[in-house]
């Protein structure tokens, strides 16, 4: 909605990304490392590409942090590619006299043709650079920041993969945060150690075939506090905003808010959340069947979401496509990339569900510092216990 904003700029093989975010309050605890160890969490994961094992994401805050505290004004933080040196003539700024070859030959299923009609481009590469899922590095600083926020009122993320292709985890299991660990150490996230290793026999068998593979992920997170959002208008409810900033990541193609999909099957009766209430709990719910949201509010419960995500779409088993130059049958362009990107997307999922919650938390709880954010929660939770 706004009280928090961030913008990105910055093409995957330019000289860096950057990212502005402005809106947190002051005295927030952050440093550089807090950063790097997100993103380092973002690289992982099975089936990524060469480029993530050389890249090592050096970033500089270049404002809005002084001693290891936020200052209320806007984060600026530069995450430079380590591989520049190999890119600065194709990528120059300037006008370059080295012969760059122009990409004509565009990928079905990536931004690169609706790219090129848009902006009246001939070269793809004017398209794919900004398209490229690289700039997901700079909305997972905004979304770390969010979280160290959100964490200053006990809510914590878990996020695992739930399918990769065809091969989906039968856990019905919602992980908790000191399960984070685990699901760390899986090379593909995953919750669920019989799917695990199917998932990994999966990407090997997509890449021995220069295929590749989506998925679904679930992002949860714990300890939201009851009323983040709003019923009363289409942009103020909590399910469509995440919608629409999970739905912006790259390649991912639904979003689903608690049982979403499976929910739709059964009778009303097996499908909502009976209400209760004792002296201890206040306010409670029999079940989460609607995965922490009621009316585009949130209740309180554990927030659950699930996101699919399609194969990525450049090949190596090239599709079939035009030439924009000659007009004729091709096949599309093979840049270097990744097999299988869903175990990293769950990282970007908890960094887009974080940034909306957090810009709903200071929507609530509207403060200029973080002991007053704080404070006001601390006040919004005793207020619920006498309602
Ligand atoms: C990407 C292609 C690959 C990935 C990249 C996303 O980049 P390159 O062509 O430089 O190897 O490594 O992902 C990242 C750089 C990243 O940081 O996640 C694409 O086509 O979107």
């Amino acid at each position: 909605m706004g009280a928090l904003r961030y913008l990105t700029a910055g093409e995957s093989h330019g000289p860096a990304l950057t990212v502005i975010v402005e809106g947190l309050p002051a005295g927030l605890s952050v440093t550089p490392d807090d950063i790097s160890a997100e993103l380092a969490r973002r690289r992982q994961g099975y089936g990524r590409g060469a480029r993530m094992k050389l890249e090592a994401d050096e970033l500089e805050v270049l404002g809005g942090i002084r001693h290891g505290r936020t200052l209320g004004s806007p984060v600026s933080v530069v995450i430079r590619n380590t591989e520049w040196e190999k890119w600065s003539s194709v990528m120059s700024v300037t006008p370059t006299d080295d012969a760059v070859d122009p990409l004509t030959r565009p990928r079905p299923g990536h931004a690169d043709l609706v790219g090129i009609q848009k902006y009246g481009h001939r070269d793809a590469r004017n398209v794919l650079e900004r398209a490229s899922a690289r700039e997901t590095a700079a909305r997972t600083v905004a979304g770390l920041l969010a979280k160290l926020l959100l964490a200053e009122i006990d809510v914590h993320f878990v996020s695992h993969v739930v399918g990769v292709g065809d091969v989906l985890s039968a856990s019905t299991e919602v992980p908790t945060p000191d399960q984070v660990g685990r699901i760390e150490a899986s090379p593909v996230r995953s919750f669920d150690p019989a799917a695990e290793e199917k998932m990994i026999a999966a990407i090997e068998a997509a890449k021995a075939d220069g295929d590749t593979l989506g998925g679904i992920f679930e992002v949860v997170a714990h300890g939201v506090p009851p009323g983040l959002g709003s019923y009363v208008h289409w942009d103020r409810k909590i399910d469509g905003r995440l919608a629409q900033a999970l739905l912006s990541i790259n390649a991912m193609k639904a979003v689903a808010i608690g049982d979403g999909f499976e929910g739709h099957a059964v009778r009303g009766s097996d499908a909502h959340d009976e209400i209760l209430w004792d002296e201890d709990a206040g306010y409670h719910r029999a079940s989460n069947r609607a995965g922490g949201i009621e009316g585009g509010v949130t209740t309180g419960d554990p927030l659950r979401v699930r996101v699919a995500m399609k194969p990525l779409s450049t090949l190596r088993k090239a599709l079939r496509t035009v030439d924009i130059e000659t007009k004729e049958d091709a096949i599309a362009i093979v840049e270097r990339t990744d097999t299988c990107a869903v175990p990293s997307a769950c990282v970007i999922g908890e960094a887009a569900v974080a940034f909306v919650l957090a810009d709903a938390a200071l929507e609530k709880f509207g403060s200029d510092s973080v002991s007053e954010f704080t404070a006001t929660h601390q006040a919004w939770l005793e207020t619920l216990k006498k309602a």
